[in-house]
């Protein structure tokens, strides 16, 4: 399959790499790890990475490239880290003239021409590793590929400490090492907070709520976010501040969107401004199908959903609440 990969990047002269919307470190350590690398490999051919705009931590992985459309038309689309067709940041992907999927989701579709989906691997960027080593002397590594994918494994993998860490990954990640990679300079920047995240890590710490059978959860209201000054993002992100909570598996985070309303809202279509995103985390406790039944998926601990009301928080919870009561029965030495 490697193999049957790289003769289709051999035979392209443009490359355009696409990633998940809402990105991510391992979508933009895949993404810009292979660039670097087919640039290096291939000086002659053009090989972009497109998306949107970038959150401030993930800007030192490079640019955004913006092409204009006509480059497709004999284009390579390689698509990575991502699920399903509406998830792929930048719709103009379908009309690359070959597609390429490389991804390690679960209940990962089949899309484009050529597919490798991975649903053990715990990120995308070891995946790319992985083809890396098999393309052997066929291709040119350096540092640059290295940091990018050094910095996806490290992101997706909450600093080796997930699930899914195999002795492959680590193999991975020490072969990115011996490039050079500065993991130093890495961790320092990916784990520096400032003042603002820490004071609402805070809020979070005195203000989380629980349920009755074990799940924790924070309620960021578009107020809360405005007066701590902070992004939306830099709040979901904040998720994590209640992982360890001896007696609640999962936890999450609710956070409003403060969208504008439209003008004009066709009859039984869903107001944005009443929009609220969900960070879903567990341990143990498989929760994505909650997710997917609230306009979400991802991983089996770990994925994302959207409502547009208290009510639907409400239900959500109390299935949420019920998976970990039976996950509970089944696992009486559950932390
Ligand atoms: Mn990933």
């Amino acid at each position: 399959m490697f193999i049957e990969i790289l003769n289709k990047i051999k035979e392209y002269n443009r490359i355009i790499i696409h990633r998940h919307i809402r990105p991510d470190g391992d979508c933009m350590g895949s993404q810009m790890g292979l660039k670097y690398l087919l640039k290096n490999s291939f000086p002659e051919k053009e090989v972009y990475a497109v998306g949107d705009e970038l959150p401030e931590y993930l800007k030192e992985l490079g640019e955004v490239d913006i092409i204009s459309d006509e480059y497709y038309k004999d284009a390579l689309v390689i698509v990575v880290d991502t699920a399903n067709e509406s998830r792929i940041c930048d719709g103009r992907w379908q009309t690359g003239k070959y597609i390429i999927k490389i991804d390690h989701h679960d209940d990962s579709p089949e899309f484009g021409d050529l597919w490798y989906v991975d649903e053990t691997s715990p990120a995308c960027s070891s995946i790319i590793v992985r083809m890396i080593k098999a393309w052997g002397n066929e291709v040119k590594m350096c540092e640059k590929a290295g940091y990018a994918l050094y910095f996806g494994i490290v992101t997706d993998t909450g600093r080796f400490r997930y699930r899914g860490l195999t002795s492959e990954v680590l193999n991975n990640a020490g072969y990115l090492l011996d490039l050079g990679v500065d993991v130093d300079t890495l961790y320092n920047k990916l784990y520096i907070d400032d003042v603002a995240t820490l004071k609402l890590q805070g809020y979070v710490l005195n203000n989380f709520k629980t349920t009755p059978n074990g799940v924790a959860y924070i309620y960021f209201s578009k107020k809360i976010i405005e007066k701590f000054g902070v992004t939306k993002d830099e709040a979901a992100n904040l998720v994590n501040s209640i992982s360890t909570i001896k007696g609640y598996p999962v936890w999450c985070a609710f956070i409003e969107q403060g969208l504008p309303k439209p003008e004009n809202l066709a009859k039984g279509e869903l107001d944005p401004s009443k929009e609220i995103r969900v960070r879903l985390r567990s341990r143990g406790v498989t929760i994505n199908g909650v997710a997917s039944r609230y306009r979400g998926g991802g991983h089996l601990q770990a994925c994302g959903a959207t409502i547009y009301s208290k009510k639907e928080m409400k239900l959500l919870l109390e299935e949420l609440d019920l998976l970990v009561k039976q996950y509970k029965e089944e696992h009486p030495d559950a932390l």
